[in-house]
């Protein structure tokens, strides 16, 4: 990449250098995905997250038409007082960073810039999938793309439970992306610890885990890997809660003609007030988890050399 559009904070530099563990974040689910300010909190505590369990965070964002692996408080700040800040995919990163202006990263695009930087591991909330309805739309997200292409291990808590579950994980399967159960049996509905569909491989050994990561990373096959971690249990959203939200706010979707990258806000919006702020508290502490997970799995691959 142009260097000039490319700035990686001495923190992170310094650790990739001396081989120790990194973990990259996104800046979509905290600018966009979650209401504000709670964003830019959120964001602080996957840091410290990370920093708790032995790596350094590296929170990836655009700002002035260039990257940023690792934002200080203040460029994060910036970047949630943009208004209208552009979601970065992997379609439309080049014309923003040409515009000179910022964008916050998805998953699709914080893989891309993870491996730029030489960052196997990297923790969001839930990734984007097929979505409902896909038949009519052809919605899939670019996440699944950048999993096929893209040798880096992300840290969720399964998929946006707004998506086509079932059609997800098989997609995953098509393209050859390998998910991995952290501690669990199922691939998690993000909000809920589970969804009914199996997973081939469960882990609750992280040495063995990154074992099982690196030895797909070898195989060559260039493809990333899903790590399946569930939203902890108490901090789960109630099942009645999480149908009657989900459900009502599908069914807003079509009625009100949503599409596209507007989709998940809206839903989250709405989901909010069904729940009464439940959601919210259920997707913080996901993502927190998430980030100390990937942290200490960032320790044991780096203890592999
Ligand atoms: N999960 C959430 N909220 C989000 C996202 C994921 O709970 O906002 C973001 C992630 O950055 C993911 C993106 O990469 O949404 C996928 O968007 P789309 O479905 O438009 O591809
Ligand atoms: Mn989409």
């Amino acid at each position: 990449m142009n260097e000039a559009r490319f700035k990686i904070a001495d923190d992170v530099k310094r650790a990739l250098a001396a081989h120790r563990a990194v973990v990259a974040l996104e800046t979509t689910v905290v600018s966009l995905g979650l209401p504000a300010p709670d964003g830019v909190q959120v964001a602080r505590d996957m840091e410290a997250a990370v920093t708790a369990s032995g790596a350094v965070p590296a929170t990836i964002g655009v700002l002035d038409g260039a990257v940023r692996v690792g934002m200080s408080a203040a460029e994060l700040d910036a970047l949630a007082a943009t208004p209208d800040v552009p979601k970065l995919n992997l379609s439309n990163f080049a014309g923003a960073l040409v515009a000179r202006g910022a964008g916050s990263t998805t998953v699709a695009a914080t893989m891309l810039m993870a491996q730029h930087a030489g960052i196997p591991v990297f923790a969001t909330g839930g990734i984007g999938g097929v979505h409902r309805g896909v038949a009519e739309t052809d919605d899939v997200s670019a996440d699944l793309t950048a999993l096929s292409r893209i040798p880096v291990a992300v840290v969720c808590a399964g998929a946006k439970a707004i998506l086509d579950l079932p059609r997800t994980v098989e997609r995953l399967e098509t393209l050859g992306v390998p998910v991995f159960g952290w501690r669990c049996d199922e691939f998690p509905a993000f909000w809920r610890r589970t969804s009914g569909l199996k997973l081939d491989q469960r882990f609750d050994d992280m040495a063995q885990m990154a074992e099982a990561i690196h030895e797909h990373f070898a195989l060559g096959t260039g493809t990333g890997i899903v790590i399946a971690n569930p939203v902890p249990e108490a901090d789960e959203l109630d099942e009645f809660m999480y149908d009657r939200g989900l459900n009502g706010a599908l069914e807003l979707i079509v009625s009100e003609g949503i599409r596209g990258r507007a989709v998940t806000p809206y839903i989250l919006e709405y989901m909010q007030m069904v729940t009464g702020g439940e959601v919210v508290r259920s997707n913080v502490a996901l993502l927190k988890d998430n980030a100390r997970v990937a942290g200490e799995l960032a320790v044991a691959l780096a203890a592999r050399g």
